[in-house]
C-alpha cells in the first residue's frame, strides 16, 4: 500500500486548513468547494469532540484521496498513552498527528514516534507557539525542542508565523529534511506568505478562511500572496 506523505502535496498547495469549529455540514461543503486549492486539513480537538468520531471518519474518507489529514490533539503524555491515541487516530485514517515536544524523549516521544512510524503516521512537534504567553515558558526552550525534533526523527515541527524568527531558526537548525508547518496567518496577525518567505513549507490557516463570507475567493487570494512570497514561476 502506498502512503502519501505531506511533502508529496507541496506542489499542489501550501495551505493546510484548520478545522476547529464543530460544524460538520458547513465543513463538508467548504471542503467540497476548496479541496483542489488546499493540501491538507488539520482537525482540532473542538471539532473532534463536537462532531464526534464517526462524522470525522466520514469526512476523512470523503476527501482522503485529495487531502492530507492531520489530527491536532497536541499530545503531551507518556509513551504508552500517546501510542494508544496514535493507534486510534490511525483507525480514523489520519495521516499525521501533532504532539508537543516538551514531554521529552525517554518515556514519551522516543516510543510514541516509533509507534507512529510503524503505522505510517507522520509526526509534527510543537517547538514554539504564536500566543504571547508562549514566551513565558515554551518558546524559551525553542532550541532544545528543535534538538528533540531531530533526536526522535519527527517529520517536522510547528512554528509560528507571528514570529518568523522562529521559522528561520528552525529551518537553519533542521535543514531541508524536515517540514515546517506554520499557524498564525490571518486572524492572528501574520499575512499570507509570511511563513513561507521565512522557510516554512505550509501555512496552517483557519478563521481567515472559515469565517469569511466568500471562502473560495479568500483561498484564491491567499494562494496568490503565497505565490508572490515564494516567487514561484517568476
Ligand atoms: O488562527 P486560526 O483560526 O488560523 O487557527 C490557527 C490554528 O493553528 C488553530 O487550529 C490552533 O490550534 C493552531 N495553532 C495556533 O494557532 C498557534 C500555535 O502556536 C499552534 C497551533
Amino acid at each position: 500500500m502506498c502512503f502519501l506523505k505531506l511533502q508529496d502535496f507541496k506542489n499542489k498547495s501550501r495551505i493546510i486548513l484548520a478545522l476547529d469549529f464543530p460544524d460538520y455540514k458547513f465543513s463538508m461543503s467548504l471542503l467540497n468547494s476548496i479541496q483542489d486549492f488546499i493540501s491538507g486539513v488539520k482537525i482540532g480537538l473542538p471539532f473532534l469532540l463536537g462532531v464526534g468520531i464517526n462524522k470525522v471518519k466520514k469526512l476523512i474518507s470523503a476527501f482522503s484521496k485529495k487531502l492530507f489529514f492531520i489530527a491536532d490533539l497536541k499530545l503531551a503524555d507518556v509513551s504508552h498513552v500517546e501510542s494508544l491515541v496514535i493507534e486510534s487516530l490511525k483507525e480514523m485514517k489520519f495521516s499525521g498527528i501533532i504532539a508537543h515536544a516538551f514531554t521529552g524523549i525517554s518515556g514519551s516521544l522516543e516510543e510514541s514516534t516509533k509507534r507512529a512510524k510503524e503505522l505510517n503516521i507522520q509526526v509534527f512537534l510543537v517547538v514554539a507557539m504564536s500566543h504571547i504567553g508562549a514566551e513565558e515558558i515554551l518558546n524559551r526552550n525553542f532550541d532544545h525542542l528543535l534538538k528533540i525534533t531531530i533526536k526522535v526523527d519527527a517529520d517536522g515541527c510547528i512554528a509560528p508565523a507571528t514570529n518568523p524568527t522562529y521559522i528561520k531558526r528552525a529551518r537553519e537548525y533542521l535543514g531541508e529534511d524536515y517540514l515546517i508547518l506554520s499557524p498564525g496567518i490571518g486572524t492572528q496577525g501574520a499575512p499570507p506568505g509570511m511563513a513561507l518567505k521565512n522557510g516554512a513549507d505550509f501555512e496552517i490557516i483557519g478563521r481567515m478562511i472559515i469565517k469569511s463570507t466568500d471562502p473560495i475567493n479568500v483561498v484564491r487570494d491567499i494562494l496568490k500572496k503565497q505565490k508572490d512570497a515564494l516567487k514561484i514561476g517568476e
